[in-house]
């Protein structure tokens, strides 16, 4: 089976990935689709994706306990981050899952962060509390889609051309493909999940913002030892979410 299936168009690079660890695809085999009908986001969301982005879903295969499963994503936007410096695209993490750009004005939601790219890891085979096989799903606007974005996006999406960094989509792939394969698994690794979690807490485009999630408000205050994001409430509490929606105040 080859390690790279390319793609002219396809519903969802995701489903295919699905289908290929279902026939014994080895970890790292990547799906890439120039066009997806119906790429999505976390809760069935739809992820807009036209020619010109870098849609991808990698096979993710090992021995990952369940509650570890988030330091997947937290690490594999770590490796996004890496893959960009290094295309001169500095983007940020905005909690949990998604790169940004900074953008001068601020929007809803989003605040002064226009939003660059997402990720989705889904697991796939599960035996007991370990996740054995999963799909981990990246989207990268790498230009903005012939026409512009459609128009609920208009003030929340970017593309590293916007951005002002002129690569294509295959420089991206190039260049985010051997961090995936060779380091994603490192998250599991108590040590390098450490060196991520400093990256992604100096690279945050969440902490220090006022934001609410699940109906909690306040300051964002740290990122704890698992990932999950501590938020310090204006009575002075703190809480710690592990998954949600952030929404930036403006
Ligand atoms: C995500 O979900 O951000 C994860 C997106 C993962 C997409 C990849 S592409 C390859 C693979 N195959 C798939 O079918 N999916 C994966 P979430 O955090 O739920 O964000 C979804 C929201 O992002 C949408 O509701 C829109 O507001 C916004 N959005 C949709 N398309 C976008 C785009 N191209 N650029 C920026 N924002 C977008």
């Amino acid at each position: 089976m080859p390690d790279l299936v390319r793609l002219d168009e396809v519903d969802s690079t995701q489903r295919v990935a699905r289908a290929l660890i279902a026939e014994g695809a080895a970890h790292g085999t990547l799906v890439v689709a120039r066009r997806q009908r119906a790429g999505r986001g976390r809760l069935q969301r739809a992820w807009h994706s036209d020619e010109g982005g870098l849609w991808l879903s990698m096979v993710v295969k090992g021995a990952v306990p369940a509650p570890n499963a988030p330091r997947l994503t937290l690490g594999a936007a770590v490796l996004a981050l890496e893959a960009l410096d290094a295309l001169g695209a500095r983007a940020a993490l905005k909690w949990p899952n998604d790169l940004v750009l900074a953008h001068p004005t601020p929007v809803a939601r989003l605040g002064p962060w226009r939003k660059l790219g997402g990720l989705l890891l889904e697991g796939v085979v599960l035996d007991g509390a370990v996740v054995r096989a999963a799909v981990l799903g990246m989207g990268i606007n790498v230009r903005a889609p012939q026409g512009g974005f459609p128009a609920d996006l208009t003030d929340l999406a970017t593309s590293l051309e916007q951005g002002g960094v002129d690569v294509s989509v295959d420089q991206v792939l190039a260049a985010l493909a051997p961090l995936l394969r060779m380091r994603l698994l490192d998250a599991l690794d108590e040590h390098a999940f450490g060196a991520m979690l400093a990256t992604a807490r100096a690279r945050s485009a969440t902490l220090g913002m006022r934001v609410e999630v699940d109906g909690v408000t306040g300051r964002a205050e740290s990122l704890a030892d698992d990932g999950a994001l501590c938020i310090r409430d204006e009575g002075g509490a703190l809480h710690t979410v592990r998954a949600g929606d952030v929404q930036c105040m403006v």
